[in-house]
C-alpha cells in the first residue's frame, strides 16, 4: 500500500517517522508535484494540485484535523471518501480552553490582572451568580458535547444546539433552525461556537443572533473565523449588549497586524491554538482507521459530503 503525506507549513519528519512505525507494511512518503500515485493520502490543507494529480485513483483521504472546510473548498472527486480526526486529544484541550475563558470572564480574573498590572490596586469585586451566566454551546459533536459536559460540572446552566435532537445529562438541548435556534439564543448569555464551517453555518454569529443573546453576552469562538461577522461583534460590544469575546479563530489567519481585535480591551485572542492536533494520538487513530477502511470496515469520522461535516 502506498501513502502520500502532506502537512501545510509544518515540519514533516516526525510525522513520517511515526506513521511509518504505525503502518510498517506501507510505503509512506511526502507528496510533491508529480509524485508516484498513492492508494491513500494523509493531509492537512493540501493544495488542489494534490487532488488533481492523485484524487481520481485514491481510495480515501485522511484529514489531520477535525474540521474539513479547507478540503471541501477544493474541487473534490465525487467518489473520494474523506475521513477526519475525531477527538484525537483535542476534546480535553477544548474543554480546558473554553472553561478557562468562561471562568476568567465570570470571575473577572482579567479585571484583577489589569488591577494588579496597571494600578497595583487591591479591590475585591462582588461574586456574581452563575445562574445569571447560562452558557450555550453551538455544535454538540465530539468537541461540543465534551465542552458542554465539562462546563456543566462547574454548575453553570448549560444549553446546547445541534442539527439533530440530543440528550445530554446536565445540558438543555435545542435543535434545528428557526424556533429551536431562537429559543437556544434567548436562553444563553455566554455563547460558545463549536460548529463545523458549512454553507449553513457561515456568518452565523452576526448582529441578529448576537442581539438575541441575553444582555451582557460573551462570545467564545473556537470553531472557524468565518462563523463570525467581525464588524457585528465590534458593533454589539460598542453598544454594550456584548461584554466581550475570547476568539481563537479568524477570517484571516494569522490575524493581520492592523486588525482592530489586537488592541481591543474587551477581546482576548489566541492564535488558532485552542485544541491542537496531537501527533501521537492522531497517528494511532489514522493508522487504525486506515487499516479498518482498507479491509472494508466502517470507520468513525467519515465525512458526509452532502452535509459538509
Ligand atoms: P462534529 O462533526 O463532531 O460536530 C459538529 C456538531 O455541529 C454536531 O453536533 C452537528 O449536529 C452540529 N451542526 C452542524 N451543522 C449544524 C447546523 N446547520 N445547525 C445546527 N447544528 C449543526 O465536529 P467536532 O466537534 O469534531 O468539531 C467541530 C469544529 O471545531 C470543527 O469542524 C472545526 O472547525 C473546529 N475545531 C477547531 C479547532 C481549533 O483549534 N480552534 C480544533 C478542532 C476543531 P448533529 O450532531 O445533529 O449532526
Ligand atoms: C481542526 C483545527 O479542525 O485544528 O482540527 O482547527
Amino acid at each position: 500500500m502506498r501513502i502520500t503525506f502532506h502537512f501545510k507549513n509544518s515540519p514533516t519528519d516526525l510525522w513520517l517517522k511515526d506513521l511509518r512505525a504505525a503502518l510498517p507494511e506501507a510505503d509512506i512518503s511526502e507528496w510533491h508535484p508529480g509524485a508516484e500515485q498513492a492508494d491513500y493520502a494523509i493531509v492537512w490543507q493540501p493544495p488542489q494540485q494534490l487532488l488533481d494529480e492523485q484524487g481520481a485513483q485514491l481510495k480515501a483521504i485522511f484529514n489531520l484535523g477535525a474540521g474539513v472546510d479547507a478540503l471541501l473548498k477544493l474541487q473534490w472527486p465525487n467518489h473520494l471518501p474523506l475521513v477526519r480526526i475525531d477527538d484525537g486529544g483535542m476534546a480535553v484541550q477544548m474543554a480546558e480552553y473554553v472553561s478557562h475563558a468562561l471562568i476568567r470572564h465570570f470571575r473577572e480574573l482579567d479585571v484583577y490582572e489589569s488591577q494588579q498590572r496597571v494600578a497595583g490596586e487591591w479591590k475585591p469585586h462582588r461574586t456574581k451568580l452563575r445562574s445569571d451566566f447560562p452558557v450555550g454551546v453551538m455544535g454538540l459533536g465530539v468537541l461540543g458535547e465534551r465542552v458542554a459536559r465539562t462546563v456543566a460540572q462547574f454548575d453553570f446552566p448549560v444549553n446546547g444546539w445541534s442539527r439533530s435532537p440530543k440528550q445530554i445529562d446536565g445540558v438543555q438541548c435545542f435543535h434545528g433552525e428557526a424556533q429551536g435556534f431562537k429559543n437556544f439564543l434567548a436562553a444563553t448569555r455566554v455563547l460558545v461556537n463549536l460548529l463545523p464551517l458549512t454553507p449553513d453555518t457561515a456568518n452565523i454569529i452576526n448582529s441578529e443572533t448576537l442581539s438575541q443573546l441575553q444582555p451582557g453576552a460573551y462570545v467564545i469562538n473556537v470553531a472557524r473565523g468565518a462563523h463570525l461577522v467581525e464588524e457585528d461583534l465590534l458593533a454589539q460590544i460598542a453598544r454594550g449588549h456584548v461584554a466581550g469575546a475570547t476568539l481563537d479563530v479568524f477570517r484571516t489567519e494569522p490575524l493581520p497586524p492592523e486588525h482592530a481585535f489586537w488592541k481591543h480591551p474587551k477581546i482576548t485572542i489566541t492564535p488558532h491554538s485552542s485544541a491542537n492536533t496531537m501527533r501521537e494520538e492522531s497517528v494511532a487513530q489514522i493508522a487504525r482507521k486506515l487499516m479498518a477502511f482498507d479491509q472494508g470496515e466502517k470507520v468513525a469520522g467519515l465525512v458526509d459530503m452532502s452535509r459538509g461535516y
